[in-house]
């Protein structure tokens, strides 16, 4: 059993830091969601399952993987525009292919494609020189490519598999190659779950011995499952379910991924992004809960952010540097919101902030289920300190009388003091 302060203490920075950058990057970027002129219905990174496409067939494409636009600073720097404050990559999704170096297979990005580059690793500098988080998604139960992951049954045959062999042979060795050649690792996110509680242990055990600092995501399984489809396991947070949102508070440490249009890996043809306005009102519903945001972007296979998506970004980035304070190092309030109402209310001891989504007609403001349990001396606009508000007491409610307009059509925070 870990003394409790040590798990405190690794998610000290993750709690302050509300919002970081998911990236899915792989070979699956070079068809983008179309294959032999078919586009395949489903997530982008799924085709090789979706497709049913052979091992021999997809792993061709690692020679055509040659993204010479990749360029490590600068997807840092556009997640520091963004007000992200880590970064979470694809080291080897479910088709098994290796975005890193690695001596248990050739089938890696250095060994087998004509790029010849280790991406991790010039993330891992560039993160480093700009004080950026940066933790690696890996897949450590699906695997399409490995004869004994799971999932393939198109060129496997399953009942001949042995996964703990697979565990503890490819595994293990590969996790402790990244915590030892790019480390220190902020996160080791695992997904879909490990296949009994007995490997999701021994495989926690051998993460917390080599890299005690390394947050594991609730996806590694071996507990019980929390709300709906959220995962804890033996994780140190809660992962929620793949772009869902919780109704109310979780008083524990949390994070959904989400993406930014309707695909993880990149897919040509999916135009469907988020507006700036809801992502920080999505990014605001979070942290007002409790919770972290993880914000995908899927690159191409030239290497590139999606500009569609660096857009959005940046302009999120925007509202955050004018409004960061309300998001960074803020939980859920200490009363409840109702899910209708048209604001969220985030926290910091001695501070409530109000993130005001639709403005009242008539200017004044009820902040639900308030009385008793904050004693408001102030109101102003986060913006504008100088610009205080009138307030009073209604029942249960405090009413502030606001200015006619927002100051921030996206969201216009209002801080009660
Ligand atoms: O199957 C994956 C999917 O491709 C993607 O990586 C997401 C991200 O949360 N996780 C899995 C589904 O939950």
């Amino acid at each position: 059993m870990e003394a409790p302060h040590t798990q405190n203490d690794r998610m000290a920075w993750w709690r302050e830091a509300r919002f970081g950058m998911f990236i899915h990057w792989g070979l699956y970027a070079i068809p983008a969601g179309v294959w032999k002129g078919r586009c395949i219905p489903g997530i982008g990174e799924w085709i090789m399952h979706n497709a049913r496409i052979p091992v021999k067939e997809y792993e061709k494409l690692a020679k055509r993987f040659n993204p010479i636009k990749f360029d490590a600073k600068e997807w840092v720097r556009i997640a520091k525009m963004a007000g992200m404050k880590y970064m979470v990559i694809t080291a080897k999704h479910h088709d098994g292919f290796c975005m890193f170096d690695t001596d248990l297979t050739d089938y890696n990005i250095v060994k087998a494609t004509p790029f010849g580059r280790d991406p991790l690793k010039e993330l891992s500098e560039a993160c480093k020189e700009e004080g950026i988080r940066l933790g690696f998604y890996y897949s450590q139960t699906l695997d399409w490519h490995h004869p004994d992951g799971m999932g393939n049954f198109w060129d496997y045959d399953l009942s001949k598999q042995d996964f703990t062999r697979y565990l503890r042979e490819y595994v293990k060795p590969q996790l402790e190659e990244l915590l030892k050649n790019y480390g220190p690792i902020a996160v080791l996110w695992f997904d879909i779950t490990t296949p009994t509680p007995e490997l999701a242990r021994e495989l926690k055990d051998f993460v917390r011995r080599m890299a005690p600092e390394t947050i594991i995501s609730g996806r590694i399984g071996g507990g019980l499952r929390t709300p709906s489809t959220a995962f804890k396991g033996l994780g140190d947070y809660i992962t929620m379910g793949d772009n869902q949102i919780p109704d109310r508070r979780i008083d524990d440490y949390w994070e959904v991924p989400m993406t930014l249009n309707d695909t993880w890996g990149y897919k040509s043809y999916d135009h469907n992004w988020k507006t700036p306005g809801r992502v920080v009102q999505m990014l605001t519903d979070i942290v007002s809960k409790g919770g972290n945001l993880l914000l995908n972007v899927g690159p191409t296979a030239d290497g590139e952010i999606p500009k569609a998506s660096v857009d959005v970004l940046l302009k999120v980035g925007e509202w955050l540097k004018n409004n960061g304070e309300s998001i960074y190092g803020a939980g859920a309030a200490p009363f409840d919101t109702p899910a209708d109402a048209p604001y969220r209310c985030t926290y910091k001891p001695g501070r409530v902030y109000v993130h005001i989504f639709g403005w009242p007609w008539d200017q004044s403001l009820r902040v639900f289920g308030t009385k008793g349990r904050i004693a408001s001396r102030r109101a102003f606009l986060l913006r504008e300190p100088s610009y205080t508000m009138k307030w009073e007491w209604s029942e249960m409610d405090l009413v502030v009388l606001l200015p006619e307009k927002p100051l921030d059509g996206i969201d216009t925070v209002l801080v009660l003091e």
